[in-house]
């Protein structure tokens, strides 16, 4: 049988004819079309527990299902979620006065925000769509079409790019005029990759995020997507929202000026100015 089949190699008919180009073209687009198989390393350390110190508490305007959250010159911006009352407001830090709000489509569900210049990017959770605002004005400037099937959760941005999480354990970097996918990131601890990544913060040159229904925000190396360190806020959970699995920690924000991080959660009555106490 291996004689035939060398005998028949040897003078070509071991392909019929009619396949022979088929075959070489899979032998030269194989490797090309097949995804690089990068060795993954898990980080070695454990993140490590960052301390905090709570500098004040704010008022939060009631009913508000917290989805993005920003801080920009004495003013939070928020992105609300649910089908109805999704909507996207500008609130005075020291009163929780809504000074400006625009309200989603019915069909929409808001989820997260963040600033780039001078306008607002919006996320919805299932439509495939961002939504673009006039900073000021909160005029509704642009509606742009995901990249990519996915659902929209949290946002940030580091300046060039849209970051952009899933509920995955992914964050996708996205250019902030094509929409289209730069790059991608997996965010890992040392047994692997951590799902579940919701509301974003880029500060610093890290990223800080929430973890849908959990106490924690972690801090992510935005190069390697290595959880560097973590903040266990479950204190700060209002007493009637203990266990519950909706009213969960969602929101964060970050004051470049005085380097201290705003928090809350959905439906909070609080927002939470905290400083991170970190090693010197
Ligand atoms: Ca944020």
């Amino acid at each position: 049988m291996l004689i035939k089949m060398k005998d028949k190699m040897r003078d070509g008919s071991f392909w019929p004819k009619k396949l022979l180009p088929i075959a070489l073209a899979i032998f030269i687009l194989f490797p090309l079309l097949s995804e690089p198989k990068n060795l993954v390393l898990l980080p070695a350390e454990p993140p490590a527990k960052i301390p905090y110190k709570i500098l004040k508490k704010y008022p939060h305007p009631p009913g508000s299902f917290t989805q993005g959250l920003v801080f920009e010159d004495g003013f939070l911006y928020e992105g609300t979620g649910q089908y109805g009352s999704s909507c996207l407001r500008k609130i005075k830090l020291e009163t929780g006065e809504i000074v400006k709000e625009a309200r989603l489509p019915r069909q929409l569900f808001g989820e997260g925000i963040t600033i780039l210049k001078d306008k607002i990017i919006q996320l919805t959770w299932l439509s495939q769509i961002g939504l673009v605002y006039d900073k000021q004005s909160f005029q509704h400037l642009d509606t742009f079409q995901y990249p990519i099937p996915i659902e929209g959760w949290g946002m940030t941005t580091d300046g060039e790019h849209l970051i952009v999480s899933d509920g995955s354990s992914k964050l996708y970097f996205l250019n902030p005029e094509s929409y289209e996918v730069k790059s991608r990131l997996e965010v890992r601890d040392t047994s692997g990759p951590v799902h579940k990544i919701n509301e974003l913060e880029y500060a610093d040159g890290a990223i800080y995020a929430n973890i849908w229904q959990s106490a924690k925000i972690i801090k992510i190396d935005i190069n390697s997507g290595r959880i560097t360190g973590f903040m266990d806020l479950s204190e700060l959970i209002p007493e009637q929202y203990k266990g519950h699995s909706d009213y969960v920690l969602n929101g964060i924000a970050y004051d470049y000026e005085k380097k201290r991080f705003f928090v809350t959660g959905k439906m909070w009555p609080h927002v939470f100015a905290l400083e991170l106490l970190v090693a010197k």
